[in-house]
């Protein structure tokens, strides 16, 4: 070949490749650099050896427990449709969930419509007929032949779920919010699927920068692609208190007046707005834990009442970034009555069965008031119905309940044990793996550094049935990636530091560790490099 040809060609190559991982929305600099170009299948595959150029199921995130590919494919036709049992609207409303996905892209208008028995080929088919219990409530069965897609699960959840693997097996343009060319081809074959663990969440601090609540149900939906379940909200810190409670209005409407470096106006969410919310996550699939975070974290509400102070004199509002200078006052009883009433009216609005109530870094409340508020507080959240969940200093409290979680988040000494002992479970959040706010790398920004760099490899390698010594699988709800925003202000900002890593710590909540390798999982998948050779 002329040399300048080859050059250009190579050129060419270059910024397609570029492109593409743009299109993949893997970060450019986090990328692995691939060291060959052959595709490996993921481990847990079977089936038929497929034919050079067939397509093969694959670049699912998070891995699938078993995908048995069977090397055809079937090309959605114009005419496709999405055939639900008759008579159960929440299966009719998945299935509109499906066809509002497809239609802006395919430009086919799917329509949702219903059917006892599979429908005519070339159609989707959701179903909860046959569902295999034994893949619990949220797994499902998919299976794709030239003519037909279905997925058979247990309960609704499961065909929810099941759906993001359709999405994700059809080109990427699927999600296109214009009119894209097709063909939408998807590969052949079958996948069935559970997840490993209980509880695969995310938090979002709205406290340290506040989001509106389009850019919250983004991100939500963003969790739901991923088949994360649950969405753990960060509602009140030092900087900012951002939920209406009736009973004490001036937490939002002067408490709710700031956010680090400087003023918010109206920066909280009405309670509309928190059902709006609650109700959006419920429709994905994910349930909401709000939190309160005290006894320490709690500048915002007593700026707001001066009664909440030991000394009874409200201090300024604060827009700073420190942690620990703040607490109730512990022995006052109006304090009670404040907690009573906020987690009375949160739980009214919240029909998750947790209720998050803080408890991290209270240095500035003393070891003996801190188990006595802790305490209290747990018997508050009881008698509201619902289970207590905090951070993992809570597991101090003598009378920790087995139906309480502490989230452990200490990179090194942890109460995580201590909880466990006391029979309750632990959620894991380890600040040097699973933080969404530490740095990449060095020059990332925006982003904090406290707990180390964590690129998308680091947060990924990592068992959390294990990574605790004292504490067993059994005990281990679950994980969790918080994105905390003394650094992040923009919506551009939380994907930025979300993604990819939170597709990383999905696949640790849902898949197996047998094939949740990192140079296997973050090689580029075979579409990608058929890109460059067909
Ligand atoms: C520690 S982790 C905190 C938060 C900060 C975060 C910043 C934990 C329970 N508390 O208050 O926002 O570090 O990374």
């Amino acid at each position: 070949m002329n040399k300048n040809i080859f050059r250009t060609v190579l050129v060419f190559a270059l910024v397609l490749m570029i492109l593409a991982a743009n299109a993949i929305q893997v970060s450019a600099s986090d990328t692995a650099a691939p060291k060959t170009k052959t595709p490996t299948p993921t481990p847990t595959s079977t089936g038929p050896t497929p034919t050079p150029g067939a397509t093969t199921i694959g670049n699912i995130i998070p891995m699938p427990v078993s995908i048995t590919s069977t090397g055809g494919s079937f090309v959605l036709p114009s005419t496709a449709d999405i055939y639900v049992e008759p008579g159960i609207a929440e299966l009719t409303a998945i299935g509109q969930y499906l066809a509002n996905k497809l239609n802006p892209s395919t430009g086919y208008g799917l329509q949702v419509l219903t059917t006892t028995g599979a429908p005519a080929d070339g159609n989707i088919y959701l179903t909860t007929v046959g569902g295999d219990p034994t893949l619990g409530d949220e797994g499902y069965q998919l299976t794709v032949t030239p003519s037909l897609v279905s997925i058979v699960a247990y309960r609704p959840t499961g065909l929810f779920r099941g759906l993001q693997t359709i999405r994700q097996m059809l080109p990427a343009a699927i999600e296109g919010a214009t009119l894209l060319p097709g063909p939408w081809k998807m590969a052949t074959g079958t996948v069935r699927d559970y997840p490993r663990f209980a509880w695969r969440g995310s938090m979002l601090d709205v406290a340290r920068h506040f989001f509106s609540v389009t850019d919250v149900k983004r991100y939500i939906d963003l969790m739901a692609y991923y088949k994360l379940n649950v969405f753990h909200f960060h509602l009140s810190d030092d900087q900012g208190w951002r939920i209406m409670i009736n009973s004490w209005p001036n937490l939002a409407t002067y408490g709710g007046g700031t956010q680090v470096g400087g003023t918010c106006t109206n920066c909280y969410y009405t309670q509309a707005q928190y059902s709006d919310i609650v109700s959006y996550a419920q429709s994905r699939y994910i349930t909401l834990v709000p939190e309160i975070d005290m006894p320490g974290h709690t500048n915002a509400a007593l700026a707001s009442y001066a009664e909440l102070n030991c000394n009874g004199v409200a201090p300024a509002h604060y827009t700073g970034t420190n942690v620990g200078f703040s607490s109730l006052c512990i022995s006052k009883p109006i304090t009670y009555t404040f907690v009573d009433d906020v987690i009375r009216e949160l739980a009214a609005l919240t029909p998750g069965a947790y209720i998050h109530v803080g408890g991290d870094e209270a240095s500035s409340t003393t070891p003996a008031d801190y188990v006595s508020f802790v305490s209290q507080v747990q018997t508050i959240v009881q008698a509201q119905g619902k289970q207590m969940i905090g951070w993992e200093e809570i597991a101090q409290i003598n009378g920790l309940s087995a139906s309480s979680v502490a989230q452990h988040w200490n990179t090194t000494d942890s109460f995580a044990p201590t909880a466990v002992q006391k029979g309750a479970r632990v959620l894991m959040s380890p600040a040097h793996k699973a933080y969404l706010d530490m740095k990449y790398y060095r020059k990332t920004s925006p982003g904090q550094t406290w707990a180390g760099l964590i690129n998308t490899q680091t947060g990924y390698e990592r068992d959390p049935a294990t990574i605790v010594s004292g504490v067993s699988s059994s005990s281990v709800l679950g994980v969790e990636a918080p994105l905390w925003t003394e650094t992040i202000v923009t919506m551009a900002d939380i994907e930025y530091m979300a993604f990819p890593r939170l597709s990383g710590y999905a696949e640790l909540g849902w898949s197996p560790v047998t094939g949740r390798n990192w140079k296997v999982r973050a090689r580029p998948s075979a579409e990608f490099w058929s890109f460059f050779i067909t």
